[in-house]
């Protein structure tokens, strides 16, 4: 667990280069088992993960992984990841998508440099640093030639179009920063800071988990949530984290620091409001002055 000083730090980082690398982050227990059910999970889908490419493919991403196993939700929700996640994204926080990734050897399946948000419309990213982190976990070693990521660090500041990823030399400029993690490391990131995996030149298959992070009032991927949302009937923090919709709370009101349910009377008010729009048409209204 971090130290309030530490948190700090940390976002201040994430703040300024946009990712920060955070080691043997996972306890030993939680790599074991993450380990065990992605090869379990792998081999329910009739992958072999150690063995060679399936026909075509550069990655896959196992199916469901939030119904594969318990430790799946686990992960979501790390007590010694998730105060650093709701620093940086902000109380309203919610999963927005999850991965179990497969990344076979050869070239990178990711394009060059790249924001993942850098074509959304309404917003701005380079000024919005809350907007979406996204948080790679990783349960093997992996060798700098085995698809690691790459950041070129504070670049979510930038203006479009500041740098040219397709730069034949950029690859090897001194602004570009490895992460080369090992067993139990976490990586977290911006998703407009300009990254991207880089070549598998191994003969072993990356395995990666790989959560993003928003708002609850965002859209979120159907694999952000598991199918049976009635376990987390008692825990409002999972109920907000995987989606889960309350009567009587607005989705822009959903804040993990204000996780008491609805009063008896704000139910009642949210139920009147429904109905009255319900039964006076729009045009009925007396218009605005
Ligand atoms: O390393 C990967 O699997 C994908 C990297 C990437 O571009 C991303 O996570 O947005």
């Amino acid at each position: 667990m971090y130290t309030a000083d530490e948190l700090l730090d940390l976002k201040l980082q994430y703040d300024t280069q946009g990712f920060v690398h955070l080691k043997n982050l996972l306890p030993r227990a939680i790599v074991a088992h993450v380990s065990a059910a992605f090869d379990a999970a792998a081999r329910r889908a009739g992958l072999n993960a150690d063995a060679e490419p399936a026909q075509g493919k550069r990655y896959v991403d196992l199916p469901a992984i939030l119904d594969a196993d318990p430790v799946f939700i686990e992960l979501a929700d790390l007590p010694s990841l998730f105060p650093l996640l709701r620093a940086v994204v902000g109380e309203d926080i919610a999963l927005n998508q999850t991965a179990a990734r497969l990344f076979y050897p050869g070239p990178t399946f990711t394009s060059p440099f790249h924001s993942d948000v850098a074509d959304v419309v309404g917003v701005d990213p380079s000024h919005a640093p809350t907007f979406l982190a996204k948080v790679h976990f990783y349960f093997e070693d992996l060798s700098p030639e085995q698809g690691c990521l790459a950041f070129i660090p504070g670049s979510q500041h930038f203006p479009q179009k500041h740098v040219n990823p397709h730069r034949a030399t950029l690859a090897g400029s001194s602004a570009v920063v490895r992460v080369v993690p090992r067993a139990g490391d976490v990586v977290l990131f911006n998703t407009h800071v300009l990254h991207m995996a880089e070549a598998n030149r191994t003969n072993r298959v990356r395995k990666s988990i790989i959560y993003t992070y928003g708002h609850f009032w965002m859209k979120a991927y159907p694999s952000a949530s598991p199918a049976d949302l009635a376990q987390f009937n008692t825990n409002p923090q999972r109920q907000q984290l995987f989606g889960v919709p309350l009567t009587g709370v607005a989705h822009f009101a959903r804040r993990l620091d204000r996780l008491a349910p609805p009063t008896a009377a704000q139910r009642l008010t949210a139920g009147c409001v429904q109905v009255v729009h319900r039964l006076l048409p729009l045009h009925s209204l007396p218009p605005r002055a």
